[in-house]
């Protein structure tokens, strides 16, 4: 991470320059017995499990990977999962902090930093280290909600990190762009297969399970049962083609209570974001939904549905949590 950010080719084009107390605070990795505090107050208590039926790539194309993220969580550098209100990628307790949103005009309540309307989403503010004296200095922007590839990254965003904005996995190592920054790797680098962390975890495999690939999971997650996603793809061959029916354990429930959900997803309690990537041999192609949940969903709670990512960039679907979840023995 610290080499990465040090060495910021993204940053050098811009000419900004990252404040001392944010690289550090990039590489702040805590040690275990920080870690052991952090998890007794902050893990969240209760987790969930979809169930995606009817997952059908379109002809000529094959399945190449899911990911799942409840975009409501962000998984700290020592494992623990924090709120994330606005859906950005930051935290609320990072949000909250005045000095920062002084500083980088970021806030909970703003998933793209956007008092100026310019395009730059808080966390792609805040990772490059463009504080506000120097964000008149972005692109222009035309289109601030575009999202070609669907990739999670916007076209504007995509045009000042150096990524292609039609294609959703830049340096073609499986992971797509904008999963690849939310996790804080490289999109522009082929490094899904490296472990970092040595803790025998790819980096592919880290975001999928939502583990920080920058912190040694047996240090953290095992001794104190922090909930990787884990999936479970099943095949189903039909008349009309190969599909598949995707089953994800694991996915914690953030304890988050805001205001109804808007047609953008904001404002609800927990947003699962399930993304499917196909490939036809020469480029990926994403297809995604999203499903949107409340904090009140009991633990153990399981919902199955069609999945429905083809003709929409993301359809919501709000399942009330007294009519759709059940409770499951566990
Ligand atoms: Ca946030
Ligand atoms: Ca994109
Ligand atoms: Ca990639
Ligand atoms: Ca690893």
């Amino acid at each position: 991470m610290g080499r990465f950010l040090g060495s910021h080719k993204f940053m050098i084009s811009l000419g900004i320059v990252v404040p001392l107390s944010l690289f550090i605070f990039f590489n702040n990795c805590a040690g275990p017995r920080m870690a052991e505090v952090l998890l007794s107050e902050k893990f969240p208590p209760k987790v969930v499990t979809l169930r995606a039926n009817k997952i059908c790539p379109a002809p000529g194309r094959r399945l190449d990977s899911t990911f799942v993220t409840n975009l409501a969580s962000v998984v700290g550098s020592d494992g623990t999962f924090l709120p994330d209100e606005d859906l950005d990628g930051l935290s609320n307790d990072l949000e909250q902090d005045l000095n920062l949103q002084k500083l980088f005009g970021i806030g909970p309540a703003h998933p793209d930093s956007d008092v100026n309307h310019d395009g730059f989403g808080d966390f792609t503010i805040f990772r490059l280290g463009i504080t506000t004296a120097n964000q008149s200095g972005l692109p222009p922007c035309v289109d601030r909600l575009a999202d070609t590839d669907k990739d999670g990254l916007k076209d504007c965003e995509e045009l000042i990190l150096g990524t292609v904005k039609s294609n959703p996995d830049t340096d073609d190592d499986g992971v797509p762009d904008g999963v690849e920054w939310r996790a804080r790797l490289n999109p522009r680098y082929n490094d899904a297969a490296l472990d970092p962390d040595v803790d025998g975890l790819s980096n592919l495999n880290e975001v999928r399970q939502n583990s920080p690939p920058a912190f040694t999971n047996s240090l953290i997650i095992n001794p104190f049962g922090v909930p990787l996603y884990q999936y479970d793809l099943q095949t189903k061959v039909s008349d009309f083609g190969v599909c598949y029916d995707l089953e994800i354990s694991n996915i914690p429930v953030m304890n988050i209570k805001t205001g109804t959900v808007n047609e953008d997803g904001q404002g609800a309690a927990n947003v699962v974001q399930i993304m499917v990537v196909e490939k036809d041999g020469v480029q990926s192609r994403i297809q995604k939904m999203t499903v949107v949940f409340r904090a009140e969903a009991k633990d153990g709670s399981r919902a199955e549905f069609d999945f429905d990512g083809g003709q929409t960039q993301s359809l919501f679907l709000d399942l009330p949590v007294d009519t759709v979840f059940e409770e499951v023995p566990r």
